[in-house]
């Protein structure tokens, strides 16, 4: 079980996406839990390109053909990590904030919220606090999901609070955080709703507020 599992990581760090799929699909084939390829195949392939980048052994262009084979792994993942028992009804927005281009994660928290039942309006990434507020207006969301991988742009998710507050919203919908940098204190310190560190106790957060 462990070989295929480190093979996805290593294939994923090659970026050769469509093996990886191919990969992801014969691991699930063979019994192994969704969750666990994410969480033992896909997601450690990621960390590792992450530290050779910071140690600048890969450069950009790596970088991103391996995040093509996460994101073409996690669709072969898709609906088996979207498959689960009650359902939840309400509607959230999700997107990366303002200044930061990373999706994979806030992909990965799409996929399990819709896994829920949640109907989710994906605002893609660099999201102005002005557009999740004004979206969750608009379409009436329950929740609003941010998602920041970087430090300096993790201040945007402040901002989005204080916006809901200003336009009236705040007690009218939850306000969730999550992504690398985010803690459960920095949640408390800028006083959005909650912090989940991964996209599956995002999904269960967000079906909780949902049935409340
Ligand atoms: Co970027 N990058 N990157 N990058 N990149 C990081 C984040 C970094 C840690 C790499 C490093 O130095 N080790 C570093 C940030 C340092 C910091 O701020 N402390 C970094 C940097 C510096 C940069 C640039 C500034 C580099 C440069 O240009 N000099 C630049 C910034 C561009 C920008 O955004 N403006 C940049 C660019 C890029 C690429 C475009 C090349 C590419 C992104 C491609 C894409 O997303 N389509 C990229 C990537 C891929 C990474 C790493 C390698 C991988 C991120 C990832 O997808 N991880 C990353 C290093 C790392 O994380 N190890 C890195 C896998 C993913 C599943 O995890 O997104 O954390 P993650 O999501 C998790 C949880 O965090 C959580 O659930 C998910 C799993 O279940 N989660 C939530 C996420 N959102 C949530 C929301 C929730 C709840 C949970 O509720 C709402």
């Amino acid at each position: 079980m462990e070989e295929i599992l480190n093979e996805i990581s290593e294939t994923l760090q090659k970026g050769r996406a469509k093996v990886v799929a191919e990969l992801v699909q014969k691991a699930l084939d063979d019994g192994i839990p969704a969750e666990r390829v994410l969480k033992e195949g896909l997601v450690p392939g990621m960390n590792v390109i992450g530290d050779k980048f910071k140690n600048n052994e890969v450069y950009v262009p790596e970088v991103l053909v391996a995040a093509r084979a996460m994101n073409m792994g996690a669709q072969v993942l898709k609906p088996y990590l979207a498959a689960s028992g009650v359902k939840a009804t309400g509607r959230a927005c999700i997107g990366t904030v303002k200044g930061d281009l990373h999706d994979i994660g806030k992909n990965l928290v799409k996929m399990m919220l819709e896994g829920k039942g949640i109907e989710v309006i994906d605002l893609g990434t660099d999201v102005a606090p002005e557009t999740f507020v004004q979206t969750a207006i608009d379409r009436n969301c329950t929740i609003i999901c941010c998602s920041a991988l970087l430090t300096t742009t993790m201040g945007v998710m402040a901002e989005v609070v204080e916006k809901a507050k200003e336009a009236g919203i705040r007690d009218k919908v939850k306000i969730m955080v999550g992504g690398a940098p985010v803690d459960e204190e920095f949640c408390k310190k800028i006083g959005a709703d909650v912090y989940t560190p991964d996209a599956a106790s995002a999904a269960d957060a967000a079906a909780a507020f949902c049935d409340a």
